[in-house]
């Protein structure tokens, strides 16, 4: 899965990034910091993996990953070239989904690009120019199709007639992921940043983690309205976070009053978001965490882990997590019934651990 960070200048972009992926790209208080996109890898950190590890003696534990990419700021005309970060909307466009962050925290020594800390307009700007992008390109798309659509190709005509609908949905404002869903138009919405699910990261002050305040109910209620997701964060005070080892942060954090760091609320939505589950494998060698569409079988996800395992499918021996780690090991688990064999067809549940049998 790849994310890609939008967001106006100066709002803690690249401090969620770092705080994300400890990549250590450069944060400062100034605007356009940062110019060439930052790309990043964060672990998905996942306290499910871990007990699988420590009861398996697992020599090994992997978490699942998420690329992020970090961009320029967007500013007010950035289509028509204001900024910088109309440049990099490319790399966003190879995103499975966006992250918006949202200033939501008030602090006169850094600088707001258009004033005052104010979610809503913020918000508004940076949807204005992501739509007047995915209207350029939808644009570019039909001078191409349409000029291809002359020599008589029924399926180009029809996609030309789709694009004319498209184009004057965006135009309206209205985002491309509103736009009924079609096999005429899924090559042209895949680039569509419009058209990606979209999270909103609310960045506040630290005295308002757990609480909130009131520019970040503002962002709540908004994503809440266009069926969005929003989470709060700090990107600060996880930026501090992520230098401390885990158990450290999880006391620093109960201080302040909440129970998950940031990050583990972003993961969570952003799967719920592209329909994903976490499906486990555990033995004495590692205990692993797997990325799978919802609504896969278990076939397909032996597939993720071997293409072998796919090919010569046998069953899957399949526990939730929690019963394998209550049960100590995979033949106590047996011992107890806590273990199903599953056929082919099965399709696997977030949590679920996983045995295949297979042979090739
Ligand atoms: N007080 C406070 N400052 C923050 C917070 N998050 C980020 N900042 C500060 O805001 C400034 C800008 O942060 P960056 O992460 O560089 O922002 P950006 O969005 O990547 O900025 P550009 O790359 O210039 O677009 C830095 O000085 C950060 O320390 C926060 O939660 N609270
Ligand atoms: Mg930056």
């Amino acid at each position: 899965m790849r994310v890609g960070i939008v967001g106006l200048p100066n709002v803690g972009k690249s401090t969620v990034f770092n705080s994300l992926t400890r990549a250590g790209a450069e944060a400062q208080n100034y605007p356009f910091t940062t110019i060439d996109p930052n790309l990043g890898v964060a672990a998905v950190p996942d306290e499910r993996v871990d007990a699988l590890a420590e009861v398996m003696r697992s020599k090994r534990t992997v978490f699942a990953t998420v690329d992020f990419v970090d961009i320029a700021g967007l500013v007010r005309g950035a289509s028509a070239g204001e900024g910088l970060g109309n440049k990099f909307l490319g790399h966003i466009r190879e995103c499975d989904a966006v992250a918006h962050v949202v200033r939501c925290f008030v602090d006169e020594n850094v600088v707001h690009v258009h004033g005052d800390v104010d979610p809503e307009g913020d918000i508004e700007t940076i949807q204005t120019e992501l739509l007047l992008a995915d209207l350029a390109s939808v644009e570019r798309r039909q001078e191409r199709v349409g000029r291809a659509a002359k020599g008589g190709d029924a399926r180009l005509r029809a996609e030309a007639t789709e694009l004319e609908k498209l184009r004057d949905h965006l135009s309206g404002g209205g985002p491309a992921r509103a736009y009924p869903a079609s096999e005429t138009l899924a090559e042209a919405m895949s680039t569509l940043i419009t058209a990606k699910p979209t999270l909103y990261v609310a960045n506040v002050d630290e005295e308002s983690v757990a609480e909130g305040n009131s520019y970040s109910s503002q962002v709540g209620k908004l994503a809440a309205r266009e069926g969005a997701e929003a989470v709060r964060i700090s990107a600060k005070l996880e930026a501090e976070v992520v230098e401390l080892p885990r158990e450290e942060a999880v006391e620093y954090l109960a201080m302040l009053g909440v129970e998950t760091t940031g990050f583990e609320e972003f993961v969570r939505c952003a799967y719920r978001l592209l329909g994903l589950v976490t499906f486990f494998t555990s033995a004495e060698k590692e205990s692993r965490a797997w990325t799978l569409q919802e609504g896969s079988t278990v076939r397909q996800a032996a597939g993720r882990i071997h293409t072998d395992m796919e090919r010569g499918f046998i069953a899957a021996e399949v526990g939730d997590w929690e019963d394998i780690v209550d049960a100590g090991s995979w033949a106590k688990a047996r011992e107890e019934a806590k273990v199903r064999l599953e056929g082919r067809d099965y399709v696997v549940e977030d949590g679920d651990t996983v045995l295949v049998r297979f042979n090739v």
